[in-house]
């Protein structure tokens, strides 16, 4: 989506962080909360809005307006920079540490004097956190856990991010006279959780106009280093982006080396050895006398190697060759097989798009089942109530099905620290559909949290568990129950767990997807929605969803909806 958008929803998420931090009005950090997050589920392009279509995005009042039109003028917000300067550049360092937040980060500084990461985890090795108020022992372990995932993530961006940046790059490439073919390559087209540069991949007989034109788009902010066979830039955003051109005679072969992964080709090479070849960035060679076997696609070089051609989703030598080589590959599961969302919120909760705006970009990507899944009452924030979901669900009823679209009704249920959910059973057993997921109290032991998660799998009316890790990708580690017990539950149950789509949740990751799957437990590949443009962010969680090895049987999303009702009674109806 538009990325002025997300650049100003990361503003207004930063002023809202500022004023908690120094002390200011609660009410309006909310305000400012709420703005951020109108803005960023926004369907329409912040840059093409007057004042008047900018006063019509949720959340956003004048003054919040203003502060936008006064970006877009001037580059800047003064009085985001204000508060900026009211806060020491180390601090605002600590509070990106995932986990900490803005008010332990200041305590630290206040307290300890601690103004950057290092010099916190040097007063943790000297002991200096234990006399503090709020920071237990299990605190500074958690601290030191935030570094680490702060440190693993630094340098590498969103998958979202990274495919915008790469279509852009595409498309202004194909348009270049002489280039035959161009598309990325690399961890993007693996489709990975994250992704530490873009690798673009073009064809022509020469190389100089492509590179010429690549170092002059205007997305470009420095030019890392060029020559005839790659160039290489970096974003305004900090972005890397690679450019390889080679001949066309040479582009399946290319194309399979730059997408990956290295363990991949690793492997793929040993067998290429084995059979007579060299292959490499440069070709498919016959090793005998150096002789280049013409590859224009990607499904000729597998075939030369006695394979057929391999999903890029597939390639982390994670059993892929042999499974080609005995012909088990999997049937991986499609975005056109996804016949309904299951997991999705309207404006009656935290979304900013209307029940109507949702039905009718869901009717528009041509589902047969839609689960309008609102947040359910124990989270204070959302103020539900009984009343206005059943107002709701008589509001779906009375709509009925949407053409050959049929209407569910559910909740996103919270799991409290001992595994309980929102509802009692009488209320729990009117929707169609539950997810439940944890929103809360992260920092439990391992048995703790296996044992929550255990109790909400057994809840009959529980039928999907949300964004199970609870991880924000760069920002809050994932929980760490025992995952096997908690597949085994699942399974057990007849309760799916949640492949979510948000780029930033991912949520199983595919490393825990290939776990549950051996187990035998089923998926839902959901959106997470809180807005209409949300809903197309299907097509990353169906990537992570390929990485786990998952095919459309694994996945209760693709069933008809008879075999989905069937599922969901079937639960009710062993353990009501
Ligand atoms: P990233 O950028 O960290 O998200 O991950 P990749 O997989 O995009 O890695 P990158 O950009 O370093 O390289 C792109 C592809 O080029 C990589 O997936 C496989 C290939 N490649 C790079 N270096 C080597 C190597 O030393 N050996 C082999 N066999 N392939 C390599
Ligand atoms: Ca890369
Ligand atoms: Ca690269
Ligand atoms: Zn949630």
């Amino acid at each position: 989506m538009a990325r002025s958008n997300e650049v100003v929803a990361s503003l207004l998420q930063e002023y809202a962080d500022l004023i908690s931090i120094t002390g200011g009005d609660a009410f309006r950090a909310r305000t400012y909360e709420k703005a951020a997050r109108g803005v960023a589920g926004h369907g329409a392009d912040l840059s093409t809005l007057d004042a008047k279509g900018l006063a019509q995005i949720p959340g956003v009042g004048k003054s919040i307006a203003d502060k936008i039109i006064e970006y877009r003028a001037d580059g800047r917000i003064t009085a985001l920079e204000e508060l900026r300067a009211k806060v020491p550049a180390g601090v605002r360092e600590l509070m990106d540490i995932p986990g900490l937040g803005p008010a332990k980060a200041m305590a630290l500084h206040r307290e300890l004097g601690v103004d950057s990461v290092d010099e916190l985890l040097h007063a943790i090795d000297a002991g200096r956190l234990s006399g503090l108020r709020g920071f237990g022992a299990k605190t500074a372990e958690n601290i030191r856990h935030g570094v680490d995932v702060l440190r693993r993530g630094a340098g590498r961006v969103l998958i979202s991010t990274a495919l915008e940046t790469a279509e852009q790059v595409v498309a202004a490439l194909r348009e270049v006279p002489g280039c035959v073919d161009c598309t990325y390559a690399g961890s993007l087209r693996r489709h990975r959780d994250s992704i530490g540069d873009v690798d673009i991949l073009a064809a022509a007989v020469g190389s100089a106009p492509l590179m010429a034109a690549f170092a002059q788009l205007p997305l470009v902010g420095e030019v890392i280093a060029s020559g005839p066979t790659k160039t290489s830039i970096r974003t305004a955003g900090g972005l890397q982006v690679d450019l390889r051109v080679v001949p066309p005679d040479s582009w399946g072969a290319a194309l399979q080396y730059f997408t990956g992964s290295k363990a991949h080709n690793i492997r793929v090479r040993e067998l290429a050895v084995r059979k007579g070849f060299k292959l490499s960035e440069y070709g498919l060679f016959r090793a005998e006398d150096d002789t280049l076997i013409v590859s224009r696609t990607e499904e000729e070089v597998y075939q030369q190697l006695g394979l057929p051609w391999i999903p890029p989703t597939l390639r982390e030598d994670r059993g892929e060759v042999a499974a080609a080589r005995a012909g088990t590959l999997p049937e991986l599961v499609t975005e056109a097989d996804i016949k309904g969302d299951l997991h999705t919120h309207t404006d009656l909760t935290d979304g900013v798009s209307t029940l109507a705006q949702m039905l009718a970009t869901a009717r528009e990507r041509g589902y047969r089942y839609y689960a309008v899944t609102d947040h359910a009452k124990n989270m204070p924030m959302q103020r539900m109530t009984d009343a206005k979901m059943l107002a709701q669900r008589r509001k779906l009823r009375e709509l009925g099905d949407q053409g050959r679209m049929a209407l569910l009704h559910g909740t996103e249920l919270n799991i409290d620290p001992d595994g309980a959910v929102d509802w009692d059973a009488d209320f729990l057993a009117g929707f169609d559909v539950c997810v439940a997921s944890v929103h809360s109290h992260f920092t439990q032991t391992p048995a703790e949290l296996t044992a929550r998660f255990v109790a909400a799998c057994r809840n009959p009316y529980v039928n999907i568990i949300g964004h199970p890790t609870t991880r924000q990708i760069g920002r809050r580690p994932a929980i760490e129950p025992d995952w096997d017990a908690v597949f085994d539950a699942a399974a057990d149950t007849g309760t799916a767990m949640e492949v979510n789509s948000f780029p930033d949740r991912l949520d199983l990751d595919d490393e825990l997807i290939w776990r549950a799957r051996a187990k035998g437990v089923k998926f839902a590949v959901d959106s997470d929605a809180h807005s209409t443009v949300h809903l197309a962010n299907l097509r990353f969680g169906i990537g992570i969803a390929q990485r786990g090895w998952l095919t459309p049987a694994d996945v209760i999303n693709t069933w008809p909806l008879t075999r989905l009702r069937k599922f969901i009674a079937d639960k009710r109806r062993k353990l009501a």
